[in-house]
């Protein structure tokens, strides 16, 4: 508990957590009935290429988001660029600069130019009625991202790409087990892509997945995939090489056996942070609302300095001294990251609320890493630092610390 400034560990105070704190701890499950798994593919000496741990986790995936097709891959990067190429995408496509950086990447790596689309400051997704100034005769699709697992705007893209004749795909890395007006996402536009890397809440080390109803992509991803092999000595399409190794599929598989467990942690942490933030001033909890079904996996707020009286990032470097290393994804914004930066110097100027979001925004920790009693911790010590914002501040500009 901290009770005067020099309590704080950047003013060399101990720090609050011995342990350090991570955004993105890996939710493990059950690592026995994991280990169990990896026995059994030892022994059946079957360790990639479509095995049987990869055929269960697609059939079991499937049926979970209630879609025909589900393609599991090495990771959602690749499971971008195969789609990206397997829709037919070229020439420009829309994508917003608020996400990870690999949306952006998996279209210039093919040569095709993303146009970067503000978002939406209340939802921090793509926001559907700048998507249609950007369309020009070069456009051939949109990219939505399901930031922090709340859904984007379904509705309206598909309006406007059926509308405007574009490839409609959702970048929906953060967004595994959540629901859209009663859907499962994974059956939305004409693709959706998922990750399962270490960090997001359901993992399979590394690894993503592409679900749709069209049966005609979906043969056509699962030929790009494997090298565009139809059976031995048959090479019938450009490929390369995006299998999901037989490990990862079984930590998929053993991991989907606790996929509520991780969700109940995820939602009960949230709704502490909720509880101990509730009516602090200069501080918003990214909300999730309605009856759709979310995952909690991220811990989002935006910081308002002037009403807090400390800036974001004054706050991160009060909070990694005390072992909690909470993060600014998706700091500067893709526009802002190279190649981006040098081929659009000027994309700012259409990016407002890009520009503004990027810093306000940290997130905290949450998961099976982080237990209730830690999420009390870190919002009284969030408490502690905003009621003495302006204090704080001066005093490290005084040690020049900021
Ligand atoms: N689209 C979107 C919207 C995405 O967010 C992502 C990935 C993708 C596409 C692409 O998906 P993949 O191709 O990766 O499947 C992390 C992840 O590497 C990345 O997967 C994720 N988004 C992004 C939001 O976060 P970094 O640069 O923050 O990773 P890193 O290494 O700093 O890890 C974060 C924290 O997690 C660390 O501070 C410690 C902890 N950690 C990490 C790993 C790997 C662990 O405790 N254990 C671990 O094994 O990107």
């Amino acid at each position: 508990m901290k009770t005067t400034c020099s309590d704080l560990a950047i003013f060399g105070g101990v720090p609050a957590f011995s342990d350090t704190l991570y955004i993105g701890r890996p939710n493990i499950g059950d690592s026995s009935a994991f280990l169990a798994k990896a026995s059994e593919i030892l022994d059946r000496r079957w360790l990639t290429n479509n095995g049987a741990c990869v055929q269960e986790f697609e059939a079991r995936l499937s049926s979970l988001l209630g879609v025909k097709h589900c393609i599991v891959m090495c990771n959602a990067t690749i499971a971008l660029e195969i789609t990206i190429r397997a829709l037919g995408m070229s020439g420009e496509v829309i994508v917003p600069s608020f996400t990870f950086i690999a949306t952006p990447h998996s279209l210039q790596w093919q040569q095709i130019t993303p146009v970067f689309c503000d978002i939406d400051p209340r939802t921090h997704s793509i926001d559907p009625d700048r998507v249609e100034e950007l369309i020009t005769p070069r456009t051939t699709g949109i990219i939505g991202v399901h930031v922090w697992g709340r859904p984007c705007d379904t509705g309206r893209l598909e309006e406007i790409s059926r509308r405007r004749n574009l490839r409609l795909l959702f970048d929906a890395a953060h967004a595994f087990s959540c629901s859209h007006g009663g859907r499962m996402i994974g059956g939305f536009g004409d693709a959706e892509v998922f990750s399962f890397h270490a960090t997001k809440f359901f993992n399979t080390f590394e690894g993503g997945a592409v679900t749709t109803n069209n049966d005609e992509l979906a043969t056509r991803i699962r030929l790009m995939k494997n090298f565009g092999f139809s059976g031995y000595d048959n090479v019938i399409y450009i490929g390369t090489n995006g299998k999901m190794s037989e490990i990862s599929a079984a930590m998929g598989l053993t991991s989907l056996d606790h996929l509520d467990e991780f969700i109940d942690v995820n939602r009960s942490n949230y709704q502490a942070y909720s509880v101990g933030l509730a009516g602090l001033p200069g501080v918003r909890l990214f909300p999730f609302e309605g009856t759709d079904r979310y995952n909690y996996q991220y811990v989002v707020l935006e910081i308002d300095p002037q009403v807090a009286g400390i800036g974001r990032d004054t706050l991160l470097k009060v909070f990694h001294a005390e072992n909690i290393m909470a993060r600014k994804y998706f700091y500067p914004g893709c526009h802002r990251m190279e190649p981006y930066r040098s081929y659009f110097p000027h994309a700012d100027l259409l990016l407002p609320e890009t520009e503004g979001l990027v810093c306000r925004v940290m997130l905290l920790p949450t998961g099976t890493a982080v237990s209730g009693n830690d999420v009390v911790r870190i919002t009284e010590l969030l408490k502690y630092v905003l009621h003495n914002g302006r204090e704080i501040t001066q005093e490290l500009q005084n040690r020049n610390l900021c």
